[in-house]
């Protein structure tokens, strides 16, 4: 049998973890229409009837001074370009111009000497809309392949998976038994909830906040989880409390929601909002 890791690369928001999940065929990496979702190096495994495809999920770059998460998640994108890959696959929206945070994510890449897709995301959209497809076009002399292509509708996808297999050497079995990801269940049900934080709130709150479980009671009819919302300052926890603690109220019904589904059992989910200064240290 073929098996290797590929990784995902691109600036945020461009619709990596999408495609992660697209590719899988099911849901693994938490996604959101705020930058920088992704903090951690996620695994999803593509099987075929040729071998085994283990994708991974990296941070998108982004540039926010501000922020004291990017210079982690950049340097995390950068360990994984270390490892041993077999394939980069290099994801692009085209509803963006080529900026500064493309070009660095392109100059990461670039050079080495590692096979290269490029795939242009979010083909559902108008041509209007993706006003900047020619310019992405235009970088396909840097790459083994062009794809475009909606991550979202899960449409054009079968021509990416079968490049991929093609440039997969022969290998064995990295992921056993069905298992499709490296995450386990406190670290998914984490992103989950942080997920639902990343959907409600305004630009600021998502890049103030981690999500940590703390305990997981896996009764009989029901799986009982203890979370907490950390967010750095205590203006924050008010708000993401909201009033008579509507807001709390709400990430948790849409999170516990998805997760009886996805687990197809009942859940209890106590959440709790703390201030820690430290959370990004622990990132
Ligand atoms: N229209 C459209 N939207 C998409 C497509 N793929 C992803 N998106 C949206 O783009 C946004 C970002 O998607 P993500 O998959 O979280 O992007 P990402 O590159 O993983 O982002 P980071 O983790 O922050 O680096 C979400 O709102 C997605 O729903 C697509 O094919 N078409
Ligand atoms: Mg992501």
């Amino acid at each position: 049998m073929k098996s290797g890791f590929v990784v995902l690369v691109g600036r945020s928001n461009v619709g990596k973890s999408t495609l992660l999940n697209t590719l899988v065929g099911t849901k693994i990496a938490a996604t959101s229409f705020r930058a920088q979702m992704t903090r951690h190096e996620i695994h999803g495994v593509m099987n075929t009837p040729e071998g085994q495809a283990i994708f991974i999920d990296t941070p998108g770059v982004f540039k926010d001074r501000k922020n004291p998460l990017t210079a982690k998640l950049t340097n995390k994108v950068k360990n994984v370009l270390e490892q041993e890959l077999d394939l980069i696959v290099y994801v692009a929206d085209p509803t963006r111009e080529i900026g500064d945070e493309e070009r660095a994510m392109l100059g990461m890449v670039k050079y080495l000497d590692i096979p290269k897709l490029l795939v242009i995301n979010k083909s559902d959209l108008s041509p209007r809309e993706r006003k900047h497809q020619s310019d992405y076009e235009m970088w396909a002399d840097d790459f083994d392949g062009l794809f475009r292509l909606s991550a979202l509708r899960a449409s054009h996808i079968q021509p990416l998976r079968e490049k991929v297999m093609e440039f997969l050497e022969e290998g064995h079995e990295m992921y056993e038994n069905g298992q499709l990801t490296n995450v386990d269940n406190y670290f998914w049900i984490e992103e989950i909830i942080r997920e639902k934080v990343f959907s409600i709130f305004e630009k600021e709150i998502p890049y103030s906040i981690t999500v940590a479980v703390e305990n997981i009671e896996d009764k009989k009819d029901v799986m009982v989880i203890t979370a907490k919302v950390l967010t750095n300052e205590d203006r924050y926890k008010k708000i993401i409390i909201g009033q008579k603690g509507r807001k709390i109220k709400e990430i948790g019904q849409m999170a516990r929601k998805e997760l009886e589904q996805a687990i197809n059992k009942k859940i209890f989910l106590e959440l709790e909002v703390e201030v820690d200064k430290h959370w990004v240290e622990r990132v």
